[in-house]
């Protein structure tokens, strides 16, 4: 559907967060007449419009679902928050009106190539450092999607020669039906939100869709090392590309020693080493060999792809290297906020590790966070509401060597004055940040500014 065809249509979207917005300025450009719907009775109207340019026109409505808003209505657009059974939309289904998902918007306007990513882990990073590499490479590049930018907020922006990669939810793939990537990727599926796709059958399914508009001219790249994945990629219709952290392949991405290399149908390219690597873990090795298939796919040559890869920072919060300081490499993984993301972290260090945890009290338990140390992490500095709490879990696990910090500024100081050459600082506190700081996001900042201090 063209912008022409949706003027004096009336369309309501459904969600007032940021794709709602999104795709109320997407649809006000295109002549529509729109209604906004928010379940959230505790939402102020003056919130929502407070969002949008004052010549934005649309009507809102909040509170309790009253399926009289539907009258006349030609089509709804719902947020990724909005279970597809919710029961706006089985009524808007029982009334014949045509349901899209605020992703299926943005791309019937979008204009250029896009490359879409999905998978359960590692979205976020490779969708990063695939735009990083797009943007070593081509002029007009946008990063959109589950990331934290609506694609609507973009669509109507792009042109023939605009390339947007787009990071994918289940939740966004659910309601997609035109939607055509000409790269898309899948990085891996263990169960999650299994509340809402109530089973792993229809979680993979969802999952395997990002392809279903894909021609044989478009490609799909997949985890080799994924039984589902390797699976899928043999009866796929698009081109495939696997890459593998563990095995040579024939075709695709895999390790010679310590490098990744391509092996494509006529030569096997070498791609980067991972000492040349910023980002950290072979969960990052994976996310990287995704993002050189998807960007060599998009005609990006080699060598832009392995310099970009190289200066590629990581994500800010997830183990993202920091600086090296006589010898000693800092990383702030602020985003560690529970025992599981840490975990990640603490695998992907490869040196003698001095670990900073501790924080808000959200109940977890540090079992398994201290079980992970083994002989890497060599001390423990601990800060906030749960350090007697993580102490006492690791004494249990004969693990003894922990310091206490009365804030993160000390802590810093402690790893600085105990800190060899050699070793790793890595800020991961399996905990919220609520008890000292607003967001996990200022605790990040923080370390950085103390580290660099
Ligand atoms: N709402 C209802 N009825 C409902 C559910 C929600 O009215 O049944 C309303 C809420 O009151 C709220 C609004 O909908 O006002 C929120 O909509 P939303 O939940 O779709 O959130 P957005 O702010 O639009 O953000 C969404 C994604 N959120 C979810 O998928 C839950 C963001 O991913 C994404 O960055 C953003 O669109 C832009 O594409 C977040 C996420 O947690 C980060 N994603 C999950 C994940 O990564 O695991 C999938």
């Amino acid at each position: 559907m063209e912008c022409m065809e949706l003027k004096e249509k009336k369309v309501i979207v459904i969600g007032g967060g940021i794709s709602g917005i999104g795709a109320v300025l997407l649809l006000s450009q295109t002549g529509a007449q729109i209604l906004l719907y928010d379940g959230n009775k505790n939402l102020r109207k003056e919130e929502i419009k407070a969002k949008l340019p004052k010549d934005c026109f649309v009507t809102i409505q909040i509170g309790e679902w009253n399926a009289d808003i539907l009258k006349e209505v030609d089509i709804m657009i719902i947020s990724p928050g909005i279970a597809i059974d919710a029961p706006c939309v089985t009524a808007a289904k029982e009334a014949g009106i045509p349901v899209w998902g605020e992703i299926e918007l943005a791309s019937r306007f979008a204009k250029g190539k896009l490359a879409a990513i999905t998978g359960t882990n590692g979205k976020t990073t490779t969708t990063a450092l695939t735009g990083a590499i797009l943007k070593a490479a081509k002029e007009d590049v946008y990063v959109v999607g589950n990331i934290g930018i609506p694609y609507t907020s973009i669509a109507l922006e792009t042109k023939e020669d605009t390339v947007t990669v787009a990071e994918i939810s289940s939740f966004q793939l659910e309601t997609i039906q035109t939607f055509a990537p000409q790269v898309s990727a899948i990085l891996n599926i263990t169960p999650d939100h299994l509340n809402r796709h109530k089973t792993i059958e229809n979680y993979i399914a969802v999952k395997e869709s990002i392809t279903k508009n894909q021609t044989e001219q478009d490609t799909c790249v997949l985890n080799y090392e994924d039984e589902v994945l390797k699976e899928f990629g043999a009866s796929l219709h698009t081109k495939t590309v696997f890459f593998s952290s563990k095995r040579k392949l024939e075709r695709g991405l895999y390790l010679e020693g310590e490098e990744i290399v391509y092996q494509t149908e006529t030569e096997l390219l070498p791609v980067v080493k991972i000492s040349e690597m910023q980002l950290v873990g072979i969960h990052n090795v994976e996310n990287v060999m995704a993002a050189a298939a998807i960007t060599y796919a998009m005609g990006v040559p080699m060598e832009k792809i392995r310099e970009a890869i190289r200066s590629f920072p990581g994500v800010e919060h997830r183990v993202e290297f920091v600086c090296e300081k006589d010898g000693v490499v800092y990383y702030n993984d602020s985003k560690g906020t529970n025992p599981d993301a840490s975990i990640q972290a603490i695998r992907a260090m490869s040196r003698p590790t001095i670990l900073i945890g501790g924080g808000y009290d959200k109940q977890s338990e540090f079992d398994d966070y201290v079980k992970e140390f083994g002989e890497k992490v060599k001390l423990l500095v601990l800060i906030g509401a749960t350090k007697e709490k993580i102490a006492e879990t690791a004494r249990r696990y004969g693990f003894h060597a922990i310091l206490f910090a009365e804030d993160l500024k000390e802590a810093v100081s402690l790893c600085k004055r105990e800190a060899k050459q050699g070793d790793a600082v890595l800020l991961s506190p399996a905990c919220a940040s609520w008890d000292m700081f607003q967001s996990y996001e200022q605790r990040g900042i923080l370390f950085k500014e103390y580290v660099k201090a």
